[in-house]
């Protein structure tokens, strides 16, 4: 395989864009491409501050390198969510994290779940009702709480995550399996702020997995390679699986069923958002906005935790 554009060997082939290129040219294609799902989406410009949600992982610090590299404001936050697995996973991800950080002069925000909740999130989750004995629902919950905390604290206007194409086409799979038609009315590169939430942003959507190790790997980014422990099993992954087998046989099916999915979207025919915006209110005890009535669900999470502790 020769690159395309200068006909040396080719570093990284990518049979569904029949796009082959060496290792300078690679580093080059990815930033462009990013800048341009950027502005086609509208996802924000060189005034906005920036907030990266950083894992530790390859997508994450690699988001951040490349907005860095394109020249956008961009500082990161790290969530240390207290998990070990037997790998030291929170405590390894954090050390890589904060690497990265000062390896490049960048300012990381900190949150600290236990030292600011009071209980790591293994904990959190025996006491809660969510998610059937997985952690990952108050996972997932007190990550998006601390998230907004930060941007709406720290005045930031927009939020960006790491979530790769693999990510996005599982969760569509997922969501349309269900025909979860308030979640595919909400999916997308772009979740608008509401008042007191700041803007979400995914500017790697439309990339593979696979071109986001690469982009790490030939970027020399050291990241975590192992998965959250709790990843193991989880349903996304096996949507990962089928969605692999599928690309497998017809390279950019991946691609075509995310995008074909926002052109729908686009042009109406999923139920448009406006139809399933909840009524919100602002949650008595965190401010955030909520459409639960009372207490948004992060805080009375937080007040069964404080009840059984
Ligand atoms: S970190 Fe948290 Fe994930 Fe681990 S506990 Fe589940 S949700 S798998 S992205
Ligand atoms: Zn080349
Ligand atoms: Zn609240």
């Amino acid at each position: 395989m020769k690159c395309r554009k200068c006909g040396q060997k080719a570093s990284v082939n990518m049979r569904q864009h029949k796009l082959a290129l060496c290792k300078e040219h690679y580093l080059e294609w990815l930033p462009e491409q990013t800048e341009r799902f950027i502005k086609k989406y509208e996802m924000f410009t060189h005034n906005d501050k920036i907030l990266v949600a950083v894992s530790g992982g390859k997508d994450s610090l690699s988001l951040w390198d490349l907005l860095v590299r394109l020249g956008y404001r961009a500082d990161g936050l790290y969530i240390g969510l207290g998990i070990d697995g037997g790998i030291g996973y929170s405590a390894e991800s954090h050390r890589l994290a904060k690497k990265f950080a000062d390896q490049n002069g960048l300012v990381l925000n900190l949150v600290d779940v236990e030292k600011e909740y009071g209980q790591p999130i293994p904990m959190l989750a025996e006491t809660s009702t969510r998610g059937q004995g997985r952690p990952c629902s108050v996972c997932g919950l007190t990550k998006r709480h601390a998230m907004n905390r930060i941007a709406r604290d720290l005045g930031y206007d927009v939020l960006a995550t790491g979530h790769n194409l693999d990510d996005e086409a599982a969760v569509l799979f997922g969501n349309t399996l269900h025909w979860s038609v308030d979640y595919l009315a909400r999916q997308g590169p772009v979740l608008p702020a509401t008042p007191g939430l700041a803007r979400k942003v995914k500017p790697l959507c439309r990339f593979y997995e696979r071109e986001m190790t690469a982009y790490a790997l030939l970027r020399g980014i050291e990241y975590i390679y192992d998965e959250c422990p709790y990843a193991l099993g989880a349903t996304s992954i096996y949507y990962k699986e089928i969605l692999n087998r599928l690309e497998n046989d017809r390279p950019g099916a991946k691609l075509t069923f995310y995008l074909s999915f926002l052109e729908a979207r686009k042009r109406g025919l999923v139920a448009g958002s406006e139809n399933f915006a909840p009524e919100l209110h602002a949650c008595p005890h965190c401010g955030q906005p909520t459409s639960a009535p009372g207490l948004c669900s992060f805080c009375r999470m937080m007040e069964r935790a404080a009840q059984v502790a």
